[in-house]
C-alpha cells in the first residue's frame, strides 16, 4: 500500500497496471490544474507554501512537510488498505461480503452520492478563493492553503471512483465537477451551503468548524458503505479532514480570546466600544455562528427522506459509528423522533427510523458541535467575561426539510413573518456586521506577526517556532 510518487498521478492503487484508466485520469489532470489556476487561491501560484503531503496511509507518520508551490502539489489517489473478509454491516445485504465493484441496480444512487460528495470539495476552494488577500498572518495563510490543497485532493478521491467504476457517465460527471461554480446562477454547486460566500476570515473559521464537520459526519457514514472502494477512500479523507476542523475551532477560539482580552483590558462589554477597539464583538460572533450552524444543518437533507432510507437499506450509506450502535442494523420496524408542529408549537413526533436517517446524522452532528462551542465558552469564562455563546434551535433559519417554511427563533418559538423580520437582524449577520468584519481584514504577512483582531496560536504547524516563514512569497 505504499504510495507511488514515481507516476504522474501519485497513487497507491497500482494505477500503472490499468493503462486505460491511467490515460483517462491523465487527461483529467490538466483540466483540474486549469480549474485550480482559474478558481484556486487568488494570486498564490508563485508562493512556496509549507504544506503537508500524504506519503503513506498509515495513521502514524502519513505526512511529510516541505515548501512547495501549490500548482506543483502532488494531488493523488490514496485508499486505505483493503480489510480482508470485510462484510456489510447494515441494511438488506447485512452479513454479505462487501462489493469491490458497483452492482448495476445501485449504480445511479451510488454515482449520485459520490458526485454530491465530490461537488463540495472544489466548491469550498472556490468559496475561499479571495481570503489569501486579507490573511491575518502567515500561519493562517498557510492553514488556508493546506485546507485548499486537501479539498482538491478530496476531489481527486471522488474522481478516481467515478473514472474507475462508472465508465463514460463517470467521466462526464468528473468533468462537470470542474464546470459547476459556487454561487453561479446558471451552474451552481449542488448543495446550498456551498453556494454561500465565505467573504472574511471569521466566516472561514466558522465554515471550517461547522461545515467541514458535516464533511466528517457524511464521510463517516460513507466509511460504512458496502461499496468497499468508497469506504476505503473516505476513511483516508477523514484523516485530512481532522485538521480542517482544528483550523476552524482554534481560529474561532483565537478570535474570541483576543476580543475578551481587549474587553478585559479596557473594562468594557459594550459591543460598539469593542468594535472601536478593532476586535470582533461577541454578539457578532454569535450571529456568524447562528448563520453557519443553520446552513450546515440543511446539508443533512430532509428530516424524513425516502432517499436516505434507500441509501441505507441498499447498503450504500450507513450511520455514524454504525458498528457501535446496539440494534438490528436493518431498522425496518423502528421509529425515530423528528420535530413536528402541533397547536402552533414544535413538538417531538415519530417517523420510521429508516426514513429519519438524515435527522439521526444531524443529531449526532449537533452533539459533536455543541461540545466545541462549550470549549469556546471556556475561553470566554477564563477571561472573566459574562457572555456565553450557544447554538440556536435546530429549526432556526432552515431551508431544507419539514421546518423549512417556518420562522423559528433561536429558542425554538415559532414566530410570525412580522416578528421574524423585526428580530432577524439580532440573530443573523447584518450587512453592517459583515462590512465591519471586512473592515478589520488587513493583510499581515511578516513572519510571527498577527492582525489585531486575532490572538496568535498556541503552537506552530509541525512544532515550528513562532516566526517560522510558512510562506516564501518569492
Ligand atoms: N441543498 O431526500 P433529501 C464536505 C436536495 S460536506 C440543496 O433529504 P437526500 C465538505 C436533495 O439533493 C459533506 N439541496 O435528500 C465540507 C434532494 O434533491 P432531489 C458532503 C438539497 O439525498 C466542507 C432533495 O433536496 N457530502 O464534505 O436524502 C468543505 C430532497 O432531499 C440539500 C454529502 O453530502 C441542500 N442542503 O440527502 C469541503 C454526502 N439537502 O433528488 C467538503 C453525500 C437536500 O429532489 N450526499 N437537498 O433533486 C448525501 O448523502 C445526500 O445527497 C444528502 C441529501 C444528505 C446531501
Amino acid at each position: 500500500m505504499n504510495i507511488n510518487y514515481g507516476d504522474r498521478i501519485p497513487n497507491n492503487v497500482n494505477l500503472s497496471e490499468d493503462k486505460t484508466l491511467q490515460r483517462a485520469l491523465e487527461r483529467w489532470q490538466p483540466e483540474f490544474l486549469n480549474w485550480w489556476h482559474e478558481m484556486g487561491p487568488e494570486g498564490s501560484q508563485g508562493y512556496e507554501v509549507y504544506l503537508r503531503t500524504a506519503v503513506s496511509v498509515h495513521p502514524s507518520g502519513w505526512t511529510h512537510y516541505e515548501h512547495v508551490k501549490m500548482p506543483d502539489y502532488r494531488w493523488g489517489i490514496f485508499l486505505n488498505p483493503q480489510q480482508p473478509d470485510r462484510t456489510i454491516g447494515f441494511g438488506d445485504h447485512k452479513g454479505e461480503a462487501v462489493w469491490q465493484d458497483v452492482p448495476g441496480e445501485y449504480r445511479a444512487n451510488l454515482r449520485r452520492i459520490i458526485v454530491t460528495q465530490g461537488d463540495t470539495e472544489p466548491a469550498s476552494v472556490e468559496q475561499q478563493r479571495h481570503l489569501g488577500l486579507t490573511c491575518p498572518s502567515q500561519y493562517d495563510l498557510r492553514n488556508l492553503f493546506q485546507v485548499n490543497v486537501e479539498e482538491g485532493r478530496h476531489l481527486w478521491a471522488m474522481v478516481y471512483l467515478l473514472h474507475r467504476h462508472f465508465g463514460r457517465d463517470g467521466r462526464e460527471e468528473a468533468e462537470a465537477l470542474l464546470q459547476r461554480r459556487s454561487g453561479d446562477a446558471n451552474n451552481s454547486r449542488i448543495l446550498g451551503a456551498f453556494n454561500e460566500k465565505t467573504p472574511d476570515w471569521l466566516a472561514f473559521f466558522m465554515f471550517t468548524y461547522f461545515t467541514d464537520r458535516d464533511g466528517k459526519f457524511q464521510l463517516c457514514a460513507l466509511t460504512e458503505s458496502a461499496f468497499d472502494p468508497l469506504a476505503r477512500t473516505t476513511r483516508f479523507m477523514l484523516m485530512e479532514e481532522a485538521h480542517h476542523m482544528y483550523v476552524g475551532e482554534s481560529g474561532v477560539a483565537r478570535v474570541i480570546r483576543r476580543t475578551c482580552d481587549v474587553m478585559r483590558e479596557h473594562k468594557t462589554d459594550d459591543p460598539q466600544r469593542v468594535r472601536e477597539l478593532g476586535v470582533v464583538d461577541l454578539p457578532t460572533i454569535q450571529r456568524y455562528l447562528n448563520f453557519h450552524y443553520s446552513v450546515t444543518l440543511d446539508l443533512f437533507g430532509a428530516d424524513v427522506s425516502s432517499n436516505a432510507a434507500t441509501f441505507y437499506s441498499t447498503g450504500l450509506k450507513g450511520r455514524y459509528e454504525e458498528n457501535r450502535i446496539q440494534d438490528d442494523h436493518i431498522l425496518k420496524d423502528q421509529s425515530y423522533p423528528v420535530l413536528q408542529i402541533a397547536g402552533g408549537e414544535l413538538v417531538s413526533g415519530e417517523a420510521p427510523a429508516l426514513n429519519a436517517l438524515n435527522e439521526k446524522l444531524r443529531d449526532d452532528y449537533i452533539k459533536d458541535t455543541v461540545s466545541g462551542v462549550g470549549r469556546w465558552n471556556k475561553v470566554i469564562q477564563k477571561c472573566g467575561v459574562e457572555f456565553r455563546l450557544a447554538v440556536p434551535h435546530k429549526g432556526f433559519n432552515r431551508r431544507i426539510g419539514a421546518l423549512a417554511g417556518l420562522k423559528i427563533a433561536p429558542d425554538g418559538r415559532i414566530l410570525s413573518e412580522a416578528e421574524w423580520h423585526t428580530k432577524a437582524r439580532e440573530w443573523l449577520p447584518t450587512d453592517d456586521d459583515r462590512s465591519f468584519v471586512r473592515s478589520l481584514m488587513g493583510r499581515v504577512t511578516d513572519p510571527g506577526k498577527f492582525a489585531n483582531w486575532i490572538a496568535p496560536p498556541e503552537k506552530g504547524v509541525n512544532k515550528k517556532e513562532g516566526d517560522f516563514e510558512y510562506i516564501r512569497f518569492g
